[in-house]
C-alpha cells in the first residue's frame, strides 16, 4: 500500500497520524507541495486532481482524506472507525462537520487568508472573507466546545475515532495564524489529549515547524 502525500497538507496529517498510531505497512511517498509535485505528469497520471492525500492499494485508488480513514480503519477493524451502526453514523456525521461547516468559516474563511493561501480574489473582497469568518467562525467553535466536546474525552465519545484525527488537523491550523482558543476551554482540552498521543510528535513536526517560522515572521515585522 502506498500513501501518496505532504507533511505540510493539513489532510495527509491525520491518515499519518492514524498510520503511525495502528503501525500499518504502508509505503509513504512524499509530493512535495512545495515544489509543485502535485502537478508533476508522473503524479496525474495516478491523481488526475493533482492533490494530496491519495491512497494506492492493489487496484484500489483512493482520494479524499475522509474516504482513506474510513478504508484504513474497516480494513484493520480499528475501534476508530465503530462496526455499530448508531456509533458509526455519528462519527460520519462529525466528519462532513468538519469538512463543510467548520471547514468553510474557520479554515476557508479565517485561516487561509491569513496564511496567504492564494483564493484569486481581490484583496479587498478577501478582507471581507477573512471578517465574515472571524464573526462567524465562532459559532461552530462553540458548537465543539460546549456540545461536541462538553461532556466526553473525544468527538464521538470515549474512545478516539477517525473524526478526531481529522478535526484536530483543521483546529490546528489556527495555531498557525495565533487564533486565540482560550474561549473554549473543552475544544482546548482536547487539543491537549490529541497533541499526548504519542503518534502526534512525529507527524506534525512539519507544521510545528512551520508555526515556529511563521511566529519568527511575525515577531520579525
Ligand atoms: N477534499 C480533499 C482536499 C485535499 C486537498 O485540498 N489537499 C491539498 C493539501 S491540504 C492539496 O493537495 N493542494 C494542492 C493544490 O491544490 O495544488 C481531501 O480531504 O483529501
Amino acid at each position: 500500500m502506498k500513501l501518496y502525500c505532504d507533511p505540510i497538507s493539513t489532510t495527509s496529517r491525520p491518515i499519518l497520524m492514524f498510520i503511525a498510531e495502528q503501525g500499518l505497512d504502508v509505503e509513504i511517498v512524499k509530493v512535495d507541495l512545495l515544489a509543485g509535485g502535485q502537478q508533476a505528469p508522473d503524479y496525474l497520471a495516478i491523481n488526475p486532481n493533482g492533490i494530496v492525500p491519495f491512497l494506492v492499494d492493489g487496484d484500489l485508488k483512493l482520494g479524499e482524506s475522509a474516504a482513506i480513514l474510513r478504508y484504513l480503519a474497516i480494513r484493520t477493524h480499528s475501534t476508530a472507525y465503530p462496526e455499530d451502526l448508531h456509533a458509526q453514523v455519528k462519527v460520519d456525521e462529525a466528519i462532513s462537520w468538519f469538512s463543510t461547516q467548520f471547514h468553510e468559516y474557520f479554515c476557508v474563511m479565517v485561516c487561509y487568508p491569513a496564511m496567504g493561501v492564494p483564493h484569486g480574489m481581490p484583496a479587498e473582497q478577501l478582507a471581507q472573507l477573512q471578517a465574515y469568518g472571524r464573526e462567524h467562525a465562532p459559532r461552530w467553535l462553540k458548537v465543539l466546545d460546549q456540545h461536541m466536546l462538553a461532556d466526553q474525552p473525544y468527538l464521538c465519545g470515549d474512545r478516539i475515532s477517525i473524526a478526531d484525527y481529522l478535526g484536530l488537523s483543521y483546529v490546528l491550523l489556527g495555531r498557525l495564524v495565533d487564533y486565540d482558543f482560550s474561549p473554549y476551554p473543552n475544544l482546548q482540552a482536547w487539543i491537549a489529549r490529541m497533541q499526548s498521543r504519542p503518534s502526534y510528535v512525529p507527524t506534525f513536526a512539519a507544521f510545528d515547524t512551520l508555526i515556529a517560522m511563521a511566529r519568527g515572521q511575525q515577531q520579525a515585522a
